[in-house]
């Protein structure tokens, strides 16, 4: 059984209700959540905000950033135990469960690194005046975290938010909590002080509802899909609490005729089926020009055909999807791709000792994707790739800048012209010329523009939202 965490300390819901956790790899339980409410949100912000007053906005920023090595430090000396903990409530292959948690710990050293580095200006102004500015924390934040990659959401969201001098309420998704409990439980050994960092668990419109419209939370940051963004942007207006959303994409991959195509076939591959296509980043389209057209997808139908999809700890290329819901919503546009007649290029296998009652799906590769289709338009959150043609420059921004989304763009080429050129006129947070997310550094700001959201996360620039800035004007005479 599992107990949300509030204070440093294991507690039971107010409900006495329970949630199931699922296995994705055969879909049987095998835990049981606490099924949160309102209440309980009330507990965790209550705990936060006596931690921030009390002791976590007096501890000098290189003390907190003492902890957070010190944590770094623990998480990476429990890799292997996070990873297995991932692996199981997520479905996750070995190696993306052990990158998550090792991004978790390099998300903790840098904020770590950066809590003493935070600072306001000394502004040139009128004689007779002293101009400064603070860059204080919010004081309780609200971090509403998604089940695809928990580990690396709670390090860049949590981590930036407790080096900025926040105390946090988290509530992780219905179908990943578990990791997130332990980290929760070695920062307290670490000596974290109680009501630092708080988890409490459930459903999203419950708990999740609850803690958007909390009073005593002072900043929300959310992952997740634009129906609940758009929920927890209009709650969070009606008392004008600031909102980070990240909302994810359909991203696209750009091939041009001068590309080295060595290099793009496993980027493309990569960017789909990483964690089974359930990334925000994932690069869902693929934009390659008509020239190469076919040789390309010759090409990437051979990979496609040849990729194996089973449970998790057979650390096949790709492991199940999270849920029931979320297979049926991947079949749902496949079903759609069928009926409008869009020709599949190539399907990989789901192999034999996988359980019937497992979430699966193939990875799939389908071309001559309509630009209006909701393929091409919409996100699926699955192994399945959209490919389309384009004549030339003019052609391949107009496909990739049609869609409601700006997350990530991918563009392949050689001609230093044309790359500058694609990254200013795309539209989007990110481009990455000649790879695709440059292997996903802590240090890279992250986020979108259009309706993949607004804000960023990670980097340096995440700890400048997790603050707010105070202008002190002195006027000595
Ligand atoms: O997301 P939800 P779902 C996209 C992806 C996916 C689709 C649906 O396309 O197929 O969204 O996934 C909490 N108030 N992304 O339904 O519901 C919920 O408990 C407050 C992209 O799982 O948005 C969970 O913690 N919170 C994305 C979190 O919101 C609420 C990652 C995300 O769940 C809530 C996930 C409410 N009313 C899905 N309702 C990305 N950008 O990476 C739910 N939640």
């Amino acid at each position: 059984m599992q107990y949300h965490f509030i204070a440093n300390a294991a507690q039971e819901g107010s409900s006495g209700r329970t949630l199931p956790v699922i296995d994705p790899s055969d879909g049987q339980p095998f835990d049981e959540l606490q099924r949160g409410t309102a209440q309980d949100i009330d507990r965790a912000v209550q705990a936060a905000r006596h931690c921030f007053d009390t002791e976590w906005s007096k501890l000098a920023a290189a003390e907190r950033g003492r902890l957070l090595m010190r944590l770094a430090a623990t998480l990476s000396e429990h890799v292997e135990e996070l990873a297995a903990i991932e692996q199981r409530d997520c479905g996750k292959p070995t190696k993306q469960a052990r990158a998550d948690a090792m991004a978790l710990v390099r998300y903790f050293e840098f904020y770590a690194g950066a809590c003493d580095k935070l600072h306001g200006d000394t502004l040139p102004y009128q004689e007779g005046y002293t101009v400064l500015t603070w860059r204080e924390p919010h004081g309780v934040t609200g971090h509403i975290i998604p089940w695809n990659y928990p580990m690396q959401i709670f390090g860049r969201s949590v981590g930036g938010a407790l080096a900025a001098g926040n105390a946090c309420v988290v509530k992780p998704s219905e179908d990943a909590c578990l990791s997130l409990l332990r980290v929760a439980q070695l920062a307290a050994d670490c000596g974290f002080p109680p009501g630092a960092i708080n988890i409490v668990t459930g459903y999203g419109h419950e708990v999740g509802d609850a803690l958007a419209r909390h009073p005593g939370i002072d900043h929300i940051s959310f992952t997740g899909s634009p129906r609940v963004g758009t929920l927890i942007q209009q709650v969070a207006a009606e008392r004008h609490c600031p909102v980070t959303l990240e909302l994810g994409g359909k991203s696209p991959q750009i091939v041009f005729d001068d590309a080295d195509l060595d290099a793009v076939m496993p980027a493309v591959v990569n960017a789909i089926v990483q964690n089974a296509g359930q990334t925000c980043s994932a690069g869902s389209r693929l934009l390659v020009q008509r020239s190469i057209y076919e040789p390309v997808l010759d090409r990437l139908g051979a990979i496609f055909s040849a990729l194996r999809v089973g449970p998790a700890a057979m650390d096949l290329e790709v492991g199940p999807l999270i849920r029931a819901s979320q297979q049926q919503r991947v079949w749902d546009f496949l079903s759609d791709a069928h009926a409008a007649n869009i020709p599949t290029v190539a399907q990989g296998e789901v192999v034999d000792e996988a359980p019937d009652t497992g979430f699966y799906q193939a990875p799939t590769l389908l071309r001559d994707v309509p630009v209006s289709h909701r393929l091409a338009q919409e996100e699926v959150f699955g192994p399945v790739l959209a490919a389309m043609s384009f004549r030339d420059e003019d052609h391949a921004v107009e496909l990739a800048n049609a869609t409601q989304f700006g997350l990530v763009a991918g563009v392949w080429t050689r001609d230093g012209g044309r790359q500058l050129r694609m990254a200013r006129r795309v539209r989007s947070g990110q481009v990455f010329i000649n790879n695709y997310g440059a292997g996903g550094g802590v240090e890279l700001p992250f986020g979108g523009v259009k309706s993949s959201g607004y804000g960023r996360e990670k980097g340096f620039e995440a700890l400048l939202g997790f603050t707010t800035l105070k202008t002190v004007a002195i006027r000595h005479g």
